[in-house]
């Protein structure tokens, strides 16, 4: 099929993406710089519908945030508080397990678990509340802690990152979340989290999370003071480890929420750009399986446009959602399951519920009622 090409510097990637050739750092800038959104869209989607055909993946989840209490006062984000702030909360092992309970119904299949680094929880207390989920919800997998919380126990524990991630596998772990990345490049990461482990340490935790056998997601964070270049190196970084390990499922864009953190003054992102970084993503990532629109970050508006620019998964159903509440999204807490099928459907795409692993889950949609 032929498509009109506005931006000619887009042309020889449309051959490489249509000969299934691996595109390179240029193609990755020449991308990120072009307003040609819709020559980007068009080879992303004929790669998305390439390994997808016509389906949206979704799933039934809910969030779970045991304590906003941490140690790194990272800049981008409103979320984690210092232990002595009045706001801060930390649930104990009972509220976590009651809550987990709020909401929950026979459809969940997956509770996402992530907090902040408290400088008191130990690998104990997180081990002691996978095993009472793992106890009181048998069937839900449990998607939880990113690399830079494996870190912080490890070195709390003082044990190494394959011992923590063991023992966690050993408690109930199931896969692990993508966040934390952020940008790997470390002038942008020490002005936004510097107190974060670095790029090089967050990609290794991944790696060895994999060697065990553990899948895991990744994230780019965006729309905040990093460069095309960073954007670039960040995926080529996630697909040479992909390339060796096979393990990321997913590769989630994140759209920086300034509001209530140290970097206010940023520009919240554009529809423009959370577009592009979906259909770039899915461009560059030609190892990574999904791309998913996190409808909670870019609106249930744009998430159900990008299943036509490279998207081929909705997160999720969610139910309470804190990390970019406090950073002044204003989308709901959670989609029902009906209002997901319709943001699919209506873009003409099929949805197939899924879950953590993309193991197709075969329901009637009238067992769902509680959720409708
Ligand atoms: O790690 C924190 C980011 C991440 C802000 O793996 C912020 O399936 C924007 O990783 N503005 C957490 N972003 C969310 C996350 C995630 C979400 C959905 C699905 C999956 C998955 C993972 O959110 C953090 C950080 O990168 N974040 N603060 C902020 N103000």
């Amino acid at each position: 099929m032929q498509i009109h090409i506005e931006d000619k510097r887009l042309q020889p990637i449309l051959e490489k993406v249509q000969a299934g050739a691996r595109l390179d750092f240029d193609d990755g800038l020449a991308l990120y710089r072009t307003s040609d959104i819709l020559a980007a869209g068009y080879m992303a989607n004929l790669v998305r519908e390439r390994m997808h055909g016509n389906v949206t993946w979704f799933n039934v989840n809910r969030h779970i945030n045991p304590t906003d209490v941490c140690v790194a006062s990272c800049k981008l984000c409103a979320f984690g508080k210092r232990a002595k702030d009045p706001k801060a909360y930390t649930w104990s092992l009972e509220e976590v397990w009651h809550r987990a309970g709020e909401g929950w119904s026979e459809a969940v299949t997956e509770f996402h678990i992530v907090g902040g680094l408290h400088p008191e929880l130990t690998l104990d207390w997180y081990c002691e509340m996978l095993r009472g989920l793992k106890q009181r919800f048998p069937e839900v997998h449990l998607k939880a802690f990113t690399m830079v919380e494996v870190a912080y126990l490890a070195q709390r524990a003082k044990l190494s990152i394959r011992e923590t991630l063991t023992r966690l596998m050993d408690a109930g772990v199931d896969s692990l979340p993508g966040g934390g990345a952020e940008i790997f490049n470390e002038r942008v990461r020490r002005i936004i989290c510097d107190h974060k482990i670095d790029g090089a340490q967050w990609l290794e935790v991944a790696r060895t999370a994999h060697q065990l056998g553990l899948k895991s997601n990744c994230t780019m964070l965006y729309g905040h003071i990093e460069n095309e270049e960073d954007r670039v190196d960040h995926l080529v970084k996630l697909r040479a480890l992909q390339d060796d390990t096979g393990g990321f499922q997913t590769f989630i864009p994140l759209a920086f929420h300034p509001a209530n953190t140290a970097l206010e003054h940023v520009a919240t992102t554009t529809g423009f750009l959370d577009l592009k970084m979906i259909a770039v993503a899915r461009l560059m990532l030609d190892n990574i399986e999904h791309i998913k629109a996190y409808w909670i970050m870019m609106t249930p508006r744009i998430a159900q446009i990008a299943q036509r620019f490279g998207a081929d998964d909705l997160d999720g159903t969610v139910v309470e959602e804190k990390i970019y509440h406090d950073a002044g999204a204003t989308t709901s807490q959670g989609l029902r399951r009906g209002e997901l099928l319709r943001l699919i459907r209506e873009a003409g795409r099929e949805p197939v519920e899924r879950d953590t692993l993309y193991r197709p889950v075969t329901r009637t949609e009238t067992a769902f009622t509680v959720l409708v």
